[in-house]
């Protein structure tokens, strides 16, 4: 009897598991006949977007199953629901979230067969073909229709308006002069723009799946953070050729990581590396004659011995900082660019650390998940201060960067994203994205640690990022709808000035600023 039902199940199993691979057989031949021409055979993407579990974070499946039926609008991704049934179009939905069969590559030579020129840069002009002064204009990330614009700071005008992959994320950064502006979208294209031409130069794909990008201090070398692959790119700025890949890892070479995300400390001439999945920061030196990182010892266990690491040589030698108790994905630098502060996962500590001796130097009680991406700092009463939003709780924590003493815990409408401010400003800008009163920014006096005002520029409409003209003279403010705008307002006397309509306006940068370094934006 019981052979006979172990028979039967076996048969059963045998037919569903038959099934199974024709089902899976059938998905793979729609997606290939309906899908691949855009996303790419392998889902690494295409015209459209990749299709990997990775990329589609963002995109829950019931909303992917909405888009394969109607559309997406503003882009070319066109409604299914006359041409597959509705179980075609569940199968496809699942099948773009199973993981790949083997982890996607995404190599040198990948990088290199990418590039593309939109123009020569040789031909490039030799001075602005615009009026507007370059220092103070603005550059917008709209990702309704994902393009971005070229906005004149004293004017209050659009110069230019441009196509950009999709879901371009982080603020694009600048050459040093404020010539040349680079982008990275999630999919991981990097696009360098003129903003003395208004036109793009070129483009090339540097990952799979990237979180952001810098710039060295001198201009020439691009560094792009990748989820997948497990990669670091650094690229020639001006001709965006790829010059290395650097597989990421832990000292030990047993885990990979996920890269959170790269910034540029300017005065160290380096690059600081932040890593998902491993506990570990690097330092990277980013100059041709950088000298190599000796890596120290393991202890092998197959061996049974203590090994000497092979050096880390250039060009971009790793300098790593291992003693953290566990990653640390989100800091700020603070003014001397010698430490860098980060907040515990669970948010309930702020670590402190010393990148010239490479460990935690102080650890600070904190709470509702601070989010140090967005700290600025400013002087007051003699000292220099650092504020930063919490992303769980409706406050604004004030830090006196000498001893790391809490100076104010400010009570605000909501957890908010992005704060700003400017050394000529006596005002700082909130908002409070992440809470009920998304519609509103609050504005708070620097000097008093209150908040004087708050602003609701379109009741029901999502306000957001916040940027200060290069004088500090104007607030320009994201309204983040499909029918959005930028509303500028005057620092001063904190009135409405001007709108600027804009399609799903996320951040907006001022060149004057961020190669300035103000004190008052991010870097
Ligand atoms: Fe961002 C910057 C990470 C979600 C808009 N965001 C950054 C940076 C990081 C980061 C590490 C700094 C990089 C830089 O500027 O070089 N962001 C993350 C996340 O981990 C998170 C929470 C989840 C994710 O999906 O990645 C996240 N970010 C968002 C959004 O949902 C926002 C509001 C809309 C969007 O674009 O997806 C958003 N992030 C921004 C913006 C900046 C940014 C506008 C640049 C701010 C600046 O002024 O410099």
């Amino acid at each position: 009897m019981r052979r006979l039902e172990f028979a039967l199940a076996g048969a059963i199993a045998l037919a569903l598991g038959s099934s199974v691979a024709a089902d899976e057989a059938a998905t793979r031949a729609l997606y290939t006949s309906h899908c691949a021409v855009c996303h790419g055979g392998d889902r690494l993407g295409g015209t459209g977007p990749a299709l990997l579990p990775s990329n589609l974070g963002r995109l829950k499946p019931e909303q992917a199953r909405v888009v394969i039926t109607r559309g997406r609008e503003a882009t070319q991704m066109p409604g299914f629901a006359g041409a597959l049934s509705e179980a075609e179009i569940d199968a496809l939905a699942a099948w773009i979230y199973r993981e790949p069969e083997t982890p996607p590559a995404w190599t040198m030579a990948d990088i290199d067969a990418s590039r593309r020129f939109f123009r020569d840069p040789a031909t490039l002009p030799d001075r602005p073909l615009h009026d507007a002064d370059p220092l103070n204009l603005f550059v917008l990330v709209e990702q309704g229709d994902h393009h971005a614009s070229v906005l004149d700071g004293d004017r209050l005008e659009r110069l230019a308006r441009f196509p950009t992959h999709l879901a371009v994320h982080g603020g694009p950064k600048f050459s040093p002069d404020g010539r040349f502006v680079h982008f990275v979208s999630r999919d991981g294209w990097v696009l360098r723009y003129d903003l003395w031409s208004l036109e793009r130069v070129a483009e090339v794909r540097a990952g799979i799946n990237a979180r952001n990008i810098a710039i060295s201090a001198d201009g020439r070398v691009l560094a792009v953070a990748n989820y997948l692959p497990h990669t670091l790119v650094f690229l020639e700025a001006a001709t965006l050729r790829p010059l290395k890949v650097v597989e990421v890892g832990d000292r030990k070479r047993q885990k990979s990581s996920r890269v959170s995300a790269v910034y540029a400390a300017p005065p160290r001439n380096s690059f600081v590396v932040a890593m998902k999945d491993i506990a570990e920061l690097w330092e990277i030196d980013w100059r041709p004659d950088a000298p190599p990182v000796f890596e120290g010892f393991v202890h092998s266990h197959e061996k049974g011995m203590v090994e000497a690491l092979p050096s880390s040589a250039g060009p971009f030698p790793v300098r790593r900082i291992d003693e953290l108790a566990e990653p640390m994905d989100d800091f700020v630098f603070d003014p001397s660019w010698r430490h860098v502060i980060g907040s515990s996962r669970d948010g309930t500590r702020l670590r402190v650390v010393n990148l010239d001796v490479r460990r935690v130097i102080a650890e600070i009680p904190a709470a509702g998940l601070p989010h140090l991406g967005a700290g600025i700092t400013f002087e007051r009463e003699g000292t220099r201060l650092l504020a930063f939003p919490n992303l769980r709780e409706a406050t604004l924590t004030v830090l006196d960067t000498r001893d790391w003493r809490v100076v104010k815990r400010l009570e605000t409408l909501g957890p908010g994203f992005f704060l700003r401010s400017h050394e000529a400003s006596r005002y700082a800008w909130l908002d409070a994205s992440l809470g009920r009163r998304r519609d509103t920014v609050q504005v708070i006096d620097k000097e008093a640690l209150e908040i004087v005002k708050t602003v609701t520029p379109v009741p029901g409409a999502l306000a957001a990022h916040t940027e200060f003209d290069r004088h500090g003279a104007r607030v320009w403010l994201s309204v983040g709808e499909r029918d959005g705008m930028v509303v500028v307002y005057d620092a001063r006397t904190l009135e409405e000035l001007a709108r600027i309509p804009a399609d799903k306006p996320s951040g907006k940068y001022n060149v004057g600023n961020k190669i300035g370094r103000s004190e008052g934006t991010s870097h």
